[in-house]
């Protein structure tokens, strides 16, 4: 059996961690800190799990900054398919 790495090496357990948390998480954190600076980062994958909370974002009047790192692809899907 072949160990599936990450390639290029990486610090985030993407196999592991469950995309979409990132937005709507940040939009709670908006809620509770309000006047605080909101960040999330995001991969545009992983961005797209969650599209929906932008709706949800736009309807409060929520301020976040959503970073999305596009390479135009699942990369770590197909890392782990070569
Ligand atoms: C809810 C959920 N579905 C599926 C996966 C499996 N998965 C891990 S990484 C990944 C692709 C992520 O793509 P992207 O956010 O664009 O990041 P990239 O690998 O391109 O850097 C998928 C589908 C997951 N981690 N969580
Ligand atoms: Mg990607």
């Amino acid at each position: 059996m072949k160990p599936v790495q990450p390639w290029p090496p990486s610090p985030f357990a993407r196999g592991q961690g469950g995309l979409g948390y990132a937005v709507p998480a940040a939009l709670g954190a908006a809620v509770a800190w309000p006047g605080d600076r909101v960040v999330t980062v995001s991969g545009d994958g992983g961005f797209g799990y969650a599209i929906g909370e932008l709706a949800t974002q736009a309807q409060h009047g929520l301020r976040t900054i959503n970073l999305v790192l596009n390479n135009g692809t699942l990369a770590w899907l197909a890392t782990c398919q070569r």
